[in-house]
């Protein structure tokens, strides 16, 4: 559970103060090395339309990575957008963004507000089914904040979320629901991996938004 003591370090004060909107307090999943905390129904009923948007809506692509220097092209599909002249590069792939959309945009506004912060990215994922996931990794680019926080809201099937400690190996299982909304700090970036599991059982698909924070200097200025 969050206490507002002076031990928190930089990182675990910023999510604690981003998550003091919240009547209840949240714990920390983790049992150390980072910050990731759940919150069920962030999105709630009065905005059911959204999955429908987003698959019509967006400029969903197969994601292409490059992986021991073979270019490998994904089942999942992605899109990513942001403020103008935002880049992204993830396994050695550039992504430039596209500009926002309405829908989206009226997530991270909903977000902004509630978590009094910015987000200038959000990197979207497409799961037609529970045949679809994604493997270990963690998203510690250089170009995102390091003092930042990944925001992820979920859409549509329920899906298991892993986290997987770097050295010791501690394994944390967190089922992602329709209009939940799960938040990582960087530092648990740093130490901990995460995947989402592929589960054959799940017949539906899934959309997922992961709202981020990129550093201003990455972002070339406009003139
Ligand atoms: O679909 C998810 O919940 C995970 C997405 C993710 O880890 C990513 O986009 O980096
Ligand atoms: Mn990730």
């Amino acid at each position: 559970m969050f206490k507002f003591t002076a031990f928190y370090n930089k990182h675990e004060w910023y999510i604690a103060m981003k998550l003091s909107f919240f009547q209840e307090n949240k714990s920390n999943l983790l049992p150390h090395n980072g910050q990731t905390c759940y919150i069920s129904n962030f999105i709630n009923d009065t905005h059911p339309s959204f999955l429908q948007q987003l698959l019509e809506n967006a400029h969903w692509k197969h994601d292409e990575l490059t992986l021991y220097g073979k270019k490998i092209i994904t089942k999942r599909k992605v899109t990513f957008e942001g403020d103008d002249f935002i880049e992204y590069t993830y396994s050695k792939q550039k992504k430039i963004a596209n500009p926002w959309s309405h829908e989206v945009l009226e997530i991270k506004q909903l977000l902004e507000k509630k978590l009094s912060t910015q987000f200038n990215g959000c990197l979207m994922n497409l799961y037609e089914s529970g045949a679809v996931g994604m493997a270990w990794h963690c998203d510690n680019e250089p170009e995102l904040d390091s003092a930042g926080i990944i925001a992820s809201i979920s859409f549509g099937a329920t899906r298991t979320f892993q986290l997987k400690h770097k050295q010791t190996g501690e394994k944390i299982d967190i089922k992602l629901e329709n209009g939940s909304l799960l938040l990582m700090n960087m530092e648990s970036q740093q130490y901990w991996l995460h995947q989402l599991k592929k589960e054959i059982k799940v017949k539906e698909l899934r959309i997922n938004l992961t709202f981020r924070q990129f550093k201003n200097d990455f972002s070339i200025i406009k003139c």
